[in-house]
């Protein structure tokens, strides 16, 4: 009894195993998606999840398991988001959420900013309605818990206008209280506003009017106290972000692989140096990504940009080679 007892105290308790251990064990990731934003995580007419942040989930899996397959998506409301990170529930949560400081403080750490956004407005064209300006004393219908409720009373203020606000508790109902005639305008991320306007009833008939009013930096959040686990979550997307620098693409990256031109790419695709295992990973981590998942301009472009019904704008998520704000540290 007495050796069992000892043995039972020197065991460690699962919590102070690493995450990337926990999810190896497991056998797949869990990953906090939001309930559905197009382009971003949505599931399609098969119940399976697409977008741009469930490709970042995939990409993750493809790293750790050689399989992109291998994560369980768990749509989560605004407000409910970062309990699920917080208490562990998710690994990863990758659903448009903007870094701010109070997020990172609260027990959470942030990855790369996977994509550059800012709160923007839908109206509806017979409006006339060219300036946020013009919205002084109108109605804005938005969604609780984020941050689209804090920048909106904040930037109405500081011009010295006046709103009010109906806020609802998911994307759905925000479109539909808006799309009812509840509201003048509906608030969010304007990377959101280009699914909620082709889930309208007439797409035409609403605008989505050029001016941001704040700064939406998305980033992964998981929870804080294990830096292995951030450095594998941040270096998820820079992989993704040197593989486009260096031309390697889904396609292209096996091929590469046999007759590889450069030591960078050599270093990339895990034929030079242990950085996978210095990660806790294997060397061939970002040639897993790229030949599961591809580059960050590929997945951009057929989840939220050229390749997909949105057609969002590249802008600052271009690669800093071509003037954009995407820029992945070295893999050296
Ligand atoms: N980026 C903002 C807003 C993110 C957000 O939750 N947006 C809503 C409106 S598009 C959303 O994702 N709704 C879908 C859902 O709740 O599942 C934040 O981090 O607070």
């Amino acid at each position: 009894m007495g050796i069992l007892a000892a043995a039972l105290l020197l065991a460690p308790p699962a919590q102070a195993q690493g995450i990337l251990a926990q999810v190896k064990a497991r056998g797949h990731l869990v990953c906090g998606v939001s309930q559905g934003v197009a382009g971003f995580s949505m599931p399609d007419s098969q119940g399976q999840w697409r977008g741009l942040d469930v490709e970042f989930c995939r990409a993750m899996a493809a790293a750790i398991f050689d399989d992109p397959d291998k994560v369980r998506f768990i749509p989560l409301a605004s407000p409910a988001r970062f309990t699920a990170v917080q208490s562990g529930e998710v690994d990863v949560l990758a659903r448009n959420t903007t870094w701010t400081l109070a997020r990172d403080t609260a027990a959470m750490n942030f990855g790369a900013v996977n994509f550059y956004d800012g709160q923007g407005f839908l109206v509806r064209k017979d409006r006339n309605i060219a300036e946020v300006r013009q919205l002084d004393r109108a109605t804005i219908c938005l969604q609780q818990g984020t941050t689209t409720e804090l920048n909106l009373a904040d930037w109405f203020r500081a011009h010295g206008l006046t709103q009010s606000v109906v806020t609802f508790a998911n994307s759905e109902q925000t479109l539909s209280g808006y799309e009812s005639g509840r509201c003048d305008a509906l608030s969010t991320d304007k990377s959101s506003l280009f699914g909620e306007r082709l889930k309208t009833a007439d797409p035409e008939a609403h605008v989505i009017l050029d001016e941001l009013i704040s700064k939406e930096p998305f980033a992964p959040a998981l929870r804080q106290g294990d830096d292995q686990w951030r450095d594998i979550v941040t270096w998820t997307h820079y992989a993704m972000l040197n593989a486009e620098e260096a031309g390697l693409t889904r396609e292209n990256v096996e091929a590469t692989r046999k007759a590889p031109a450069s030591p960078n790419v050599r270093r990339i695709l895990g034929l030079e140096g242990r950085y996978g295992q210095d990660l806790g990973l294997t060397n061939d981590w970002a040639f897993r990504i790229i030949r599961h998942v591809g580059n960050y301009g590929e997945v951009f472009s057929r989840n939220v940009g050229e390749g997909s019904a949105l057609k969002v704008p590249r802008g600052l998520n271009a690669l800093w080679t071509q003037g954009g704000l995407q820029y992945g540290p070295p893999i050296r």
